[in-house]
């Protein structure tokens, strides 16, 4: 086996340098723990940014991969497989929605979503050929696409990738009277993350959401979530729009979708809106998969099944209030919905990466968020006496 020197060499010798890790190798997983290859165990903060929720190896998400892995796997979508159809019952059943168009990362739901709304403006509201106008929120984050970081003003995902993909727009984000007073004729959606993720896990006021509900729904434009990252129990609901009793137009979900072990993604909408999309204008080749299929299908179970929305907003208020009650002065602040839970430190901290290495070295992995900020988002089948260790070390690297 390569030693974990080993491997980062490699990485480093021929990778992109497209990242900048916390330097430990991952060679193993179980639940909500990892090894490295010396045998170091580490409790994952991550969560592989909230694709891991069920858990790492799943025994039920495993299965069924395996299970599907020996049957049929992959057809293109040329053809129609026996397990697509179940799949989608089962994601529209979940997400209170009509209609699903399955495809494999987020950002390509994210893709979706905008073509899909933009045909709509065209072919359904009546807006002019290519003036649809897409609303979209300051320090948003929906991946890395040319046409997605066309909407980004972080200067380190977007600069000198242009020219950008007009057509979108930006307005502060938890400013309802912002978003009524940009939308125009043009306006065909809004497209916000119902909480910011990488933006350092900002929680909008409450009342935020069911107002954007009222205004998209007063003008006539599309109310799209993002719920990749705040999606499937993370914050301590199904969906993050939940605790508003908000339904939006369109839901994007990704990530724990494929329950860990696989890429799966789609756009869920409502029948009226779907129907724009037409044979050959959207697709791909890998998206709606069968073994995406089994495998978002029994990610989804074990949600629910495992009650994983109860247990990650019974044990984030818990972990939250442990992490509020250590005395430490560089916090500027603590926050958190469910188990999706972020630290900012002060500016006088010097930055938050010296924290996750420290961390790194007593066992618990997570990662900053831009400079300040970490983040903790454990698997959600992680229980209490896990928290109570991890809190434990948390109070003796911040006092
Ligand atoms: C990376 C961040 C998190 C997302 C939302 C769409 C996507 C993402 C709300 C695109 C992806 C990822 C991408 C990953 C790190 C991670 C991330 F720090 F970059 F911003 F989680 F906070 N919408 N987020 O959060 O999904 O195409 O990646 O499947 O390394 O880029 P994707």
């Amino acid at each position: 086996m390569l030693s974990s020197k080993q491997c980062m060499e490699l990485e480093a010798q021929y990778g992109a340098r497209n990242y900048k890790p916390i330097p430990v190798v991952i060679s193993k997983a179980e639940g909500a723990w990892v090894w490295d290859p010396e045998g170091n165990k580490y409790l994952d903060c991550l969560s592989a940014y909230s694709a891991v929720n069920q858990g790492h190896l799943h025994p039920r998400i495993v299965k069924a991969l395996e299970d599907q892995m020996k049957t049929l796997t992959l057809t293109s979508r040329a053809f129609y497989n026996d397990r697509l159809g179940k799949y989608l019952k089962k994601l529209c059943e979940v997400t209170g929605m009509e209609v699903a168009l399955p495809m494999n990362t987020g950002a390509e739901a994210v893709e979706t979503g905008l073509k899909i709304a933009r045909r709509w403006g065209y072919r359904v509201k009546g807006v002019q050929k290519d003036h649809a106008e897409i609303i979209t929120a300051r320090n948003n984050f929906h991946g890395r696409t040319s046409t997605i970081v066309s909407f980004s003003n972080d200067p380190v995902a977007r600069d000198d990738y242009g020219p950008f993909m007009p057509g979108f727009m930006t307005i502060p984000f938890n400013d309802a009277d912002a978003l009524e007073k940009a939308i125009t004729p043009n306006t065909v959606a809004f497209l916000v993350e119902p909480i910011q993720g990488e933006a350092g896990v900002i929680i909008p006021d409450e009342g935020y959401l069911t107002k954007v509900r009222e205004i998209c729904t007063k003008h006539n434009v599309l109310f799209i979530a993002d719920e990749i990252q705040t999606g499937f129990c993370r914050t301590g609901k199904m969906f993050a729009c939940d605790h508003e009793n908000v339904k939006p137009d369109m839901v994007l979900l990704g990530k724990a979708l494929g329950g860990g072990v696989f890429p799966v993604s789609a756009a869920v909408t409502r029948k009226d809106v779907m129907d724009v999309i037409t044979p050959g204008s959207h697709g791909s080749t890998f998206g709606g998969n069968p073994l995406a299929c089994a495998v978002g299908e029994a990610s989804m179970d074990v949600l629910i099944d495992e009650n994983l929305a109860q247990r990650s907003a019974e044990l984030g208020a818990y972990f939250l209030e442990g992490i509020k009650k250590i005395d430490f002065p560089l916090f500027k602040e603590v926050r958190g919905k469910g188990l999706f839970i972020a630290v900012e430190l002060k500016e006088e901290a010097g930055g938050a990466r010296k924290y996750t290495e420290l961390m790194k070295e007593m066992g618990i992995l997570a990662k900053e968020t831009h400079v300040h900020t970490i983040r903790f988002a454990p698997p959600l089948i992680v229980d209490k006496e896990t928290i109570d260790w991890a809190l434990e070390i948390l109070k003796k690297i911040f006092t």
